[in-house]
């Protein structure tokens, strides 16, 4: 989903069609340091071991959702890793913040002679007043959608919406230091990562956290679905407009509010969408062989997606808390989106992860 050329075409109030695609205590895990050349003490502040394993990448063959950019699965080997337990929150943002004195992109003025080159040519230039900073958000108050391939009927260019005030002026993230930051791009992304010496993870090595001691599940938890609403913070009822909240939040919830999966990771399934350096490419699973076992895969070496042309993306996973059953249904672990690098929204956020090598530098 190239969100900010939504934005833009949200703007210029166009709309876009494109092919879609109790407060209980967490049970946590102590984390798996099978690896004989992991020491305990090594293990930095609030991140976990994942263990070197093969596992089966993709859309697996008895899971009914996997759609045809997850396809066909295939086996990788992905070596040993930390990554963070739970999403990147508010606290850990701000911290970076007040350190470095970073301004995120949704606080910048656009630039309309950036952002044009990935828009259709021809597009007209919107109002002064519609290039002031902002970011996109989910409109709760959407009515009358008529067509599930027409985001631009559940989505709000916000003016002045950013991660410190997530719903746009007015209001704030006071309270919510244990959130994940939202409204980032992946540019500010990788300005926190470099800050704090850590990177994105690949795809691969995401699915392989996702997947803990597993090896072939369609769930962070296993492979049932009715386990969703205990173990993630989805959608329930009739997306968009109806949101029954069986999982007990409507909209993003504090970090740690579901179980972890078997290791201690908490959120591979919901909350916020957590970016990936791997470029988004449909068909990138089609071109490898489904016999051999990839090594430390890094993605597609070009990005493509059919709904967004003339946009770089890449691939985002685990899904929102406005994901629903009936639309992409991506709390799966093999789930993939795309997402363009130069805006955020108010349902995407990352969690970082860091080598052995990049901790001894
Ligand atoms: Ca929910
Ligand atoms: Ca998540």
């Amino acid at each position: 989903m190239n969100f900010k050329t939504l934005a833009t075409l949200v703007v210029l109030m166009t709309f876009v069609f494109v092919n879609c695609d109790q407060k209980k205590t967490a049970k946590e895990y102590k984390s798996t340091k099978t690896d004989s050349n992991i020491e305990n003490d090594e293990t930095p502040d609030g991140m976990v071991w994942v263990s070197s394993k093969t596992f089966l990448m993709g859309g697996k063959n008895d899971d009914k959702y996997a759609m045809p950019r997850e396809k066909p699965s295939h086996k990788v080997f992905v070596d040993g890793f930390f990554i963070d337990a739970h999403e990147v929150t508010n606290k850990q943002f701000k911290k970076f913040v007040d350190e470095t004195k970073y301004v995120t992109v949704a606080e910048r003025q656009i630039d309309w002679d950036d952002i044009k080159k990935n828009l259709p040519p021809g597009t007209e230039k919107p109002a002064d007043l519609n290039l002031e900073p902002g970011s996109l958000i989910f409109n709760k108050h959407a009515k009358g959608v008529v067509s599930m391939q027409n985001y631009g009927q559940w989505w709000t260019w916000k003016i002045g919406a950013n991660w410190k005030q997530p719903e746009g002026p007015g209001s704030s993230i006071e309270g919510q230091d244990n959130f994940p930051v939202v409204h980032v791009a992946q540019e500010d992304a990788l300005a926190y990562c470099k800050w704090a010496n850590r990177r994105l993870p690949t795809e691969a090595e995401w699915e392989s956290a996702a997947q803990g001691k597993f090896e072939d599940n369609i769930y962070s938890w296993g492979n049932k679905f009715e386990d969703l609403n205990a173990n993630a913070n989805t959608w329930q009822g009739k997306f968009p407009m109806e949101n029954m909240s069986e999982d007990r939040f409507e909209y993003i919830s504090p970090i740690k509010s579901y179980p972890s999966n078997n290791i201690g990771l908490f959120d591979m399934a919901g909350n916020v969408w957590e970016m990936t350096s791997d470029l988004f490419n449909v068909n990138y699973y089609q071109t490898l062989d489904p016999m051999a076992v990839l090594k430390n895969p890094k993605g597609a070496s070009k990005s493509y997606s059919p709904s967004n042309p003339y946009q770089k993306e890449y691939v985002m996973k685990g899904g929102s808390f406005l994901c629903h059953e009936s639309y992409c249904a991506s709390f799966r672990i093999s789930a993939r989106m795309g997402m363009e690098p130069n805006s955020g929204s108010d349902h995407i956020g990352f969690r970082t992860v860091v080598t052995k090598d990049m901790l001894k530098k």
